[in-house]
């Protein structure tokens, strides 16, 4: 008897979601960096455990949206919660403990967040994640005040970096998890078609590389895909950004920064793609691509709300 479904991961931005769909997964199939709003639209990732098929999505952070891509981003995590058959709310544990009480941002996020599984309809598994970050009793004092709110079924504590409590999850997923045939081939981990990957891949190391200086304001694509006789692949990308300020930022002195940020991620493309791997960068000033509509379709992201 198999079972397989899809659980959504949702939570305040930067709290460890796409950290906690790789460690599942086994796998990268999410990009991570330590800016907020790093992922843009939800990834999909594949865990087996037993006879259990998990389907990760991986979502945008949910938070008070304020132009829009932020709308079409949150947007995307709340209907990711309502179609789930689980909901795992991640919490970064050592922002809560760190955040003071009344902090209005935050509170707004928050509501935010008990607003899509509202929608969910069903009950909630609360993770606790970044514990390596934060002292037992803060912890236990704070599942406590969570638990009391009502709006969890229940609670895991764990730490998405180094896994700890992640499998103890990963095993309650799979018993969550609907009767049924598989969704997907046992052996595949993610379902991002390569040239969507590849762009994701340059952006984490543009955020990893440039994230002071560079507010949410970059867009990757690629552009030409190439697999080539010798096994090789050819990637070209074009790097945007909205203004001409922005570019000599990304180059770089002597153009090293996009020189870094060329080899980086060719090293992790060819390690994902297992093949040699060329890959040319561009980098554009698009004024307001955060406008244009095939921003959002290209990724799966609703233009219009
Ligand atoms: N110490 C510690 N850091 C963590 C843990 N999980 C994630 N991080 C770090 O937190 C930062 C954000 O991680 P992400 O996985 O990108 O967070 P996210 O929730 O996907 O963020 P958005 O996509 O921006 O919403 C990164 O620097 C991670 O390395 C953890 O368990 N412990
Ligand atoms: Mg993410």
């Amino acid at each position: 008897m198999t079972r397989a479904g899809f659980v959504a991961v949702i939570g305040a931005p930067n709290a460890g979601k796409s950290t906690l769909v790789n460690r599942l997964v086994g796998a990268k199939v999410s990009i991570v960096t330590q800016k907020v709003q790093t992922t843009r639209f939800p990834v999909k990732g594949v865990a087996m455990a037993g006879e259990s098929q998990i389907v990760l999505v991986d979502t945008p952070g949910i938070f008070k949206p304020r132009r829009r891509l932020d709308r079409a981003m949150v947007r995307a995590a709340q209907t990711q919660a309502a179609d789930a058959d689980a909901v795992v709310h991640l919490l970064d544990a050592h922002a809560e403990e760190s955040s003071r009480a009344g902090d209005k941002r935050s509170a707004e996020d928050a509501e935010m967040i008990t607003e899509s599984y509202v929608k969910s309809g069903g009950k909630v598994i609360l993770a606790l994640n970044k514990i390596d970050l934060v002292k037992r009793d803060t912890l236990l004092a704070l599942t406590q005040r969570l638990f009391e709110s009502g709006a969890y079924s229940e609670v895991f504590m764990i730490s998405a970096a180094n896994g700890s409590g992640v499998e103890d999850l990963k095993t309650r997923l799979a018993e969550l998890m609907p009767e049924g045939p598989w969704l997907y081939p046992a052996d595949q981990t993610a379902d991002l078609p390569v040239r969507l990957l590849a762009a994701e891949i340059t952006r984490e190391k543009l955020y990893l590389r440039v994230h002071e200086e560079l507010p949410y304001a970059a867009a990757v694509e690629t552009t030409a895909f190439e697999e080539k006789a010798d096994g090789s692949a050819r990637i070209e990308q074009t790097i945007f950004v909205e203004r001409d300020s922005q570019r000599p930022i990304i180059l770089g002195k002597n153009g090293q920064t996009l020189k870094w940020i060329g080899q980086a991620a060719r090293t992790d493309l060819a390690q994902i793609l297992d093949r040699p791997v060329h890959l040319f960068l561009h980098v554009k000033v698009q004024e307001g691509w955060q406008e244009v509509r095939e921003f959002y379709t290209g990724v799966g992201l609703d233009f219009d709300v």
